[in-house]
């Protein structure tokens, strides 16, 4: 189940891009696949709970669209866009516990979402009013991490502490494919090896790091890095809410019952750009998009419930009422935030002041006082 060694190279360079060797559990359209090793782990998925899940996955969707829309209207100053990787987000987000940490990068705002992070606060951020906009204690997610890995050093001393203290609980980090080639991550992986730290490693691997396809930089699969560093991997399709479910529940038991560190590839695609400032279309074709589009993360729970004569009217207005409650909220809170003043860069840098911090703030409070009357 787990792989604990690599698997063979792959036969040519690209074929990272097609590989099927995954975990999946339903299929792009919409079947649902039997699997003696994870079908166990999702057991209690009946249909009103994957209604629940599509719910979840249309809800971050559309806060997707409605804050690449905020950005186009000058309302954020930035935006990562999730567009296809709802399933990795959801999966992973949903099969967390509350006493569990997690630790996002930037393009976790679904995971944001799921954990309690309220719309403002999550506006708050790509509006460029604040350095990071919720308190990790209370949703236990840290906040969105730009330093590409960084994060993954974080869990691994989250898990470490959370071993020191004796708890049951674990800690999972969220990162990308590009990410997979950083020190930092490469480091986490020694530390919670040498450890045996009860940490997930998410890898989402949407195919692209800003520009850079990974197969430049993976020549066998990101699920094989791992194993190398002796934490055993699994690969999972990370279109397919339940796989990923399942796999980071498994995952998350190993943690739990002192088995040590995990790492998932969840095998997605980033259908949008890298954020708001990036144009795809000058690196990638429009034939490698339309492929993904077919296995639409979304599009297959749809088929699936339709099958089971679960995708009906009631669920249908359900979602969309929802979405657009969110999307709503989202959007007026957005416009109507307070800006905030220039000295308030200086809060919560440090847990307390010190000289330091306290003379730069006089004297750029005294830098500012030089504009005052001017328009
Ligand atoms: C240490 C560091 N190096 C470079 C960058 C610039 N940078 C921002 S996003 C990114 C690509 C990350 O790709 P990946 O890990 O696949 O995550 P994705 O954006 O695809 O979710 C890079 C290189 C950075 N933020 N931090
Ligand atoms: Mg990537």
């Amino acid at each position: 189940m787990l792989r604990a060694t690599v698997s063979k190279p792959d036969a040519a360079e690209g074929d990272i891009l097609g590989d099927e060797a995954y975990i999946q559990l339903i299929t792009p359209e919409g079947e649902r696949v039997e699997n003696p090793a994870f079908d166990p782990a999702v057991a209690d998925i009946d249909k009103s709970k994957l209604a629940d899940l599509y719910e979840d996955m249309v809800v971050i969707r559309r806060i997707d669209t409605e804050a690449t829309a905020l950005q186009r209207q000058g309302q954020l100053a930035l935006w990562p866009p999730l567009l296809g990787q709802e399933a990795s987000q959801i999966g992973s987000v949903r099969a967390l516990r509350d006493d569990d940490y997690a630790v996002p990068s930037y393009r976790e705002n679904g995971v944001a979402f799921i954990r309690g992070v309220s719309a403002e606060d999550l506006m708050r951020t790509w509006k460029g009013y604040a350095h990071g906009s919720w308190d990790p204690q209370l949703h236990n997610l840290a906040i969105p991490n730009v330093i590409i890995g960084a994060q993954t050093l974080h869990a691994v001393g989250y898990a470490m502490g959370i071993q020191r203290d004796g708890a049951k609980s674990a800690s999972l980090a969220y990162f990308g494919d590009g990410a997979t080639s950083q020190g930092d991550v490469n480091e986490a992986l020694v530390f919670s090896a040498a450890y045996q730290a009860p940490v997930v490693f998410f890898c989402q691997n949407n195919h692209w790091a800003i520009s850079e396809p990974v197969r430049l930089q993976a020549k066998r699969q990101i699920a094989d890095r791992s194993p190398g560093f002796g934490v055993p991997s699994l690969r999972v399709d990370g279109n397919d809410v339940l796989a990923v479910l399942a796999a980071t529940r498994v995952a998350l038991e190993r943690a739990y019952s002192g088995g040590g560190p995990t790492f998932i590839e969840a095998v997605t695609y980033r259908m949008g750009p890298h954020t708001t400032s990036d144009d795809p279309t000058k690196y990638r074709t429009s034939d490698e998009v339309a492929e993904w589009k077919t296995k639409d993360p979304i599009t297959r729970v749809e088929k699936h419930l339709e099958k089971l004569g679960a995708f009906d009217e009631k669920l249908q207005s359900r979602v969309k009422a929802k979405a657009d409650a969110v999307a709503a909220e989202l959007r007026s809170k957005c416009i109507g935030m307070p800006k905030p003043g220039p000295l308030s860069m200086f809060e919560n840098v440090q847990v307390e002041d010190n000289p330091v911090l306290e003379r730069q703030r006089a004297q750029y409070a005294a830098y500012l006082e030089m504009f005052e009357g001017e328009e």
